[in-house]
């Protein structure tokens, strides 16, 4: 992937494999989902997928943080990238307070495409979308710590929902109506999709492997944030120590983190970054925002899809 010769080889192979592979409709945004093992992806993302199966080199001391889409990537990479660096900078010199989140801590699919072969080791942090099964080998491989984060999923198809709508109406195009969304984001059919075999094939992973994979749920997360960063801190190979939690350097990284702070910061307010625009990853940041959008019957039903996914995996979740 390094020279052009193989950037051909890579397009044409790849324009190949994506030929063959199930096509539909997306949720408006005029690229279609493919399903890629098992899960749907824009090409876009599925390009970086496919290269950085082939050539990602993880390392023993990378963290991914890995996730589905609008379930609390902005939060959990502000977090891990201010637990990381927090013997360079403080909740007054963080590159947090001037650069979005997404700025600081790279997407592996998304930055892989672009540059498959640079990596920037000086903060050893990453964020995926990509489903467990397809995780390039290098991570499971390297033995490199993963934090995964779940959402319930009503509030977690509110945000994409509305995510989608506002980067549809800022392109001038017509937002897909909330009930087709609804009927796909059930058949399975949305970004990183279906919902519920993401969430399964970590949780199961973290089972299995509980030294390396921690599981979180943003709910609980939210419930008590503080005890939430000093476990994430210590999974991660960064604990506190005593003297930092005498001068509450735990509860500074909270506070610094939080949607209040992150969505009043100028640079997290503002529409710079094209089709997508920094302040759309800040919408309202709270637990149970679907009562305002879902029907009683819509809800009942994601619900009962939810208890019959997970029914036998011991995984409880927040509805
Ligand atoms: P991404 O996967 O596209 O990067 P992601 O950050 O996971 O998006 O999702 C955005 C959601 O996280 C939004 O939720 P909402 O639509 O229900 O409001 C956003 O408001 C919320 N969010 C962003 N920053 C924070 C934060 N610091 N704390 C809690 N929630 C946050």
């Amino acid at each position: 992937m390094d020279s052009p010769s193989k950037d051909v080889e890579f397009e044409k192979s790849f324009n190949e494999m994506i030929s063959t592979l199930p096509k539909r409709k997306s949720w408006g945004i005029p690229e279609d989902y493919f399903q890629y093992q098992g899960f749907w992806l824009h090409p876009t993302y599925l390009k970086g997928v496919v290269s950085a199966q082939q050539q990602f080199q993880a390392q023993s001391t990378d963290i991914m943080l890995c996730n589905l889409p609008k379930t609390g990537t902005t939060w959990l990479k502000s977090l891990i990238f201010a637990i990381v660096t927090r013997a360079s900078f403080d909740d007054s010199t963080s590159p947090l307070l001037s650069k979005l989140p997404h700025e600081v801590v790279p997407f592996m699919e998304l930055y892989h495409a672009d540059f498959p072969t640079y990596r920037d080791h000086g903060v050893p942090v990453l964020a995926t979308h990509v489903p467990y099964s397809s995780l390039p080998r290098s991570i499971l491989d390297s033995g490199c710590k993963i934090v995964y984060v779940c959402r319930n999923p009503k509030d977690s198809f509110v945000s994409l929902y509305h995510f989608n709508t506002t980067i549809l109406t800022s392109m001038n195009l017509q937002p897909l109506d909330l009930y087709e969304a609804f009927e796909m984001f059930c058949e399975g059919v949305s970004v990183y999709g279906p919902y519920w075999d993401h969430v399964l094939g970590y949780w199961k992973a973290s089972l299995e492997h509980p030294d390396k994979i921690l599981f979180l749920q943003y709910e609980e997360m939210k419930d008590d944030n503080v005890l939430y960063v000093k476990k994430l801190a210590e999974f991660i190979g960064y604990p506190f120590t005593s003297d930092e939690h005498r001068t509450e350097v735990p509860e500074k990284i909270v506070k610094m983190c939080s949607f209040e702070n992150l969505s009043n910061l100028e640079v997290n307010r503002s529409e710079k970054g094209g089709m997508i625009q920094n302040n759309m990853y800040f919408r309202k940041g709270k637990v149970g925002d679907w009562m305002n959008c879902l029907t009683s019957e819509m809800a009942e039903r994601l619900d009962r899809i939810t208890q019959q996914k997970l029914s036998g995996s011991g995984l409880s979740i927040h509805f």
